[in-house]
């Protein structure tokens, strides 16, 4: 990983990291091309097409959900190629539209201040000098799948591709808290980032972890994705990687890190990002008063990926399937497939193990019957949790994890 240390290290290589990531005010300031073609997301009720795009700076070929601020998802085949999604097709979501479309690699600094001995301003190459560290892991908004919710509600209209998994490379948030030196009393850390709201007064994107959870060994700062620095979308230069939370933490474009003495009461904490305080995060359909706690930890999911929902096959007496599986917040236990709605279960081979927060293949084989064949994905992580039947509903779309079903019809 040595490109980042080189880019840094002479002027020629400097300003082409810079002009790398500058992605000029018409990257993100115009309307990409008109899209050539169109996804269907198969959203229950409809309003389910979606252009394809490939406008954005740095990114291939993705789903446009939103242009200001950009919204853009990953198409479900980019998973069957590998179980790390590569970084022009990796998802993008940000909140406000104001977000730098260069960064100065030279004059970036990292702050670190709030409830602490030592404030800090650090540099890149500071930065780049601490020890490093690589971990696999899955950043899945806390809204991927909300469009499939029934009956639907407000938010981003995400199909399944909001999520992607990759090698991040960076330092432990533990050691710059301890260089910083943590007062006693600390409670939590907040993270603060580069882009801006666009409405006057709005709040500025903002998260934070409870101060153990900031400093378990785990929380990095990561500056390198699947051997690359980031893309401008996805954080350039340092974002934060919150192994097995959903990704409202993964803070992209970090640039403060303010140590609290009581918990952080700002909107996107105390208001924002909050699921119902029951199991499951489940509520009836259409409830609103009830208590709520932050999003927080993963829960299994999992997907057929080697054929798309509603493909005609020609009928065979059964046929392999494969794609792949997230235990959430720990490993991926088992995988178990069926094509009869769920009334037998055949157990799938699991692929090369990266790590518990990584995503894992599975491969297995289903009887056909001829005619539709609704074919069902189940995953068990390693703490025991499976994903259940049922849908679950909150108003906010968040933490669907439900057993999903592809359907492939064989004529
Ligand atoms: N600075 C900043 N970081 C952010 C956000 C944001 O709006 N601004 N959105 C968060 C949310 S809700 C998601 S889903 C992820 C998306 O990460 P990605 O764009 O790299 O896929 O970024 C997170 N980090
Ligand atoms: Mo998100």
């Amino acid at each position: 990983m040595d490109n980042f240390d080189a880019a840094l290290a002479s002027k020629t290589s400097r300003r082409r990291f810079l002009r790398r990531t500058a992605l000029g005010t018409a990257g993100l300031a115009a309307a990409p091309a008109l899209a050539q073609q169109l996804v269907d997301l198969k959203l229950p009720g409809g309003n389910a097409e979606r252009p394809m795009t490939s406008a954005f700076p740095g990114k291939g070929s993705m789903i446009l959900q939103r242009i200001h601020p950009p919204l853009l998802e990953t198409p479900m085949d980019v998973f069957d190629k590998s179980v790390f999604t590569p970084n022009d097709q990796f998802f993008v979501r940000w909140h406000w539209a104001d977000i730098p479309t260069s960064i100065d690699v030279e004059s970036f600094r990292l702050n670190v201040f709030g409830h602490v001995n030592r404030p800090l301003s650090i540099s890149l190459a500071q930065l780049l000098r601490l020890p490093r560290v690589e971990m696999a892991a899955i950043n899945q908004c806390s809204g991927n799948s909300r469009g499939l919710f029934q009956p639907r509600v407000a938010g981003a209209q995400w199909g399944n591709g909001a999520m992607g998994n990759a090698k991040w490379l960076g330092v432990r948030l533990r050691d710059v808290l301890n260089l910083a030196g943590v007062k006693a009393g600390a409670v939590q850390v907040r993270f603060g980032a580069l882009d801006q709201p666009v409405v006057a007064g709005a709040p500025d994107f903002e998260k934070a972890l409870d101060i153990d959870h900031a400093r378990d060994g785990e929380v990095m700062i990561a500056f390198g994705m699947n051997g690359e620095q980031l893309p401008l979308l996805n954080g350039f230069p340092c974002r934060l990687i919150v192994p097995g939370w959903y990704s409202t933490y993964w803070v992209k474009m970090l640039n403060a890190i303010e140590v609290l003495p009581g918990p952080d009461d700002q909107y996107w904490m105390a208001k924002a990002y909050k699921i119902p305080a029951t199991p499951g995060a489940n509520v009836a359909p259409g409830a609103k008063d009830f208590p709520t706690v932050p999003i927080n930890r993963m829960i299994p999911r999992s997907w057929m990926t080697s054929l798309p929902d509603g493909q005609a096959i020609a009928y065979e007496a059964s046929i392999p399937v494969g794609g792949i599986a997230m235990g959430g917040d720990c490993g991926v236990a088992k995988v178990d497939v069926s094509s009869d709605g769920g009334r037998t279960w055949y157990r799938t081979t699991l692929g090369a193990d990266e790590g518990k927060y990584s995503f894992r293949r599975w491969d297995g084989r289903v009887p056909l019957r001829r005619g539709p064949n609704p074919i069902m994905v189940r995953c068990w992580n390693a703490n025991g949790v499976a994903q259940p039947m049922k849908p679950i509903w909150n108003p906010g779309g968040f933490m669907r994890g439900n057993i999903e079903t592809t359907t492939i019809i064989a004529a």
